[in-house]
């Protein structure tokens, strides 16, 4: 099968979210099996093992809310060119770690599409938004900054690294949102993000709004990052995380996802965010997550004609 290599990446951090361990993340990835099972759909795997944060410098922010910050600036600076190098050798499957790790991966990918000369979109699988900056956070808890780093938005000047390839908040559609602070809701409000609460979902059904994401990405050949949050996933199947909130998406909604995603062959890389493992139940949120990988790089229970997306790009 298809020539891809998989370049997985452990990223043990967890100085973003509010409780500890998901440091533990990228061991419980590998002991779920991620590793074997992309092998056994066909594709070459390198591990590249855990990253290591960049040295820490002294950066303090007015808002006294802020935790980790020197910590999560170091992680973010080495994510990033971890994420670019991958994104050059294959793709890269980022494991985590807590979603402050977002901030670096789809930096270092923006980076990547627009050296490709391609526009750079992201499906964001969350049931937060993470569009908080840092004078908005009230948390202080720095996984819920990166989509409004990643982004542009003002604030993350001298802090963080600076942005040098904003993604365009029109390129991004969030599935799954159901936990908004009043800040994110205005910020979203006014850059244009797509953003699919859990009502839309119940009204539709994913597969409609997710179809007409993947066309806008295939008609303008865009490249296709996936950020998943373990808390997209209803806590009564993915109990593993830190942040539950009721009502998520089914096993079923999850897997349907993953599917389409595979056959519109539009996806470059992917995180999988925020697998505590101190809070799981004997590894089953951990082999869900392989589970939908799995889904998302191809397995599926029947040959079936599939909608294609793929995009005969226009003479240039
Ligand atoms: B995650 C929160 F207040 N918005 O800022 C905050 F609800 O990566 C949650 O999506 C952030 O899990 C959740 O702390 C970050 C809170
Ligand atoms: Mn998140
Ligand atoms: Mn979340
Ligand atoms: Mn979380």
């Amino acid at each position: 099968m298809a020539a891809t290599t998989c370049i997985v990446l452990g990223i043990p951090v967890q100085e973003g979210a509010g409780r500890l361990g998901c440091d533990m993340g990228p061991s419980a990835f590998r002991t779920a099996g991620l590793v074997t099972e992309l092998r056994n759909l066909g594709y070459a795997v390198e591990d590249r093992g855990n990253i290591v944060p960049a040295p820490q410098r002294e950066v303090r922010h007015p808002n006294g809310a802020i935790k980790a910050l020197p910590e999560t600036v170091a992680w973010t600076e080495a994510i990033t060119e971890a994420a670019y190098q991958a994104s050059g050798d294959g793709m890269p499957i980022f494991i985590g770690g807590d979603h402050s790790l977002s901030a670096g991966s789809m930096t270092g990918l923006a980076r990547r599409a627009a050296e490709e000369g391609r526009p750079f979109f992201v499906l964001w699988l969350d049931s937060h938004p993470d569009f908080h900056t840092l004078e908005t956070t009230t948390s202080g808890n720095l996984h819920g900054v990166p989509m409004a780093y990643a982004t542009g938005l003002k604030g993350f000047e001298g802090f963080f690294p600076s942005v040098a390839n904003p993604l365009n908040p029109q390129n991004v559609c969030m599935i799954g949102i159901r936990s908004v602070d009043p800040a994110e809701r205005a910020a979203l409000s006014t850059v244009g993000v797509t953003v699919y609460d859990m009502r839309a979902i119940d009204e539709n059904g994913v597969a409609p709004l997710l179809d007409a994401f993947l066309k806008r990405v295939a008609a303008a050949d865009g490249i296709l990052h996936v950020s998943l949050d373990v808390d997209f996933l209803d806590p009564g199947i993915a109990p593993g995380v830190g942040t539950t909130v009721p009502g998520g998406a089914t096993f079923r909604e999850a897997h349907l996802i993953m599917e389409m995603l595979h056959d519109s062959g539009l996806v470059r890389s992917i995180d999988l965010v925020e697998l505590n493992p101190f809070l799981d139940e004997r590894g089953r949120t951990a082999l869900l997550m392989v589970d939908l990988v799995s889904s998302l790089m191809g397995r599926r229970v029947l040959d079936r004609p599939t909608q294609s997306y793929r995009h005969t790009p226009k003479a240039h």
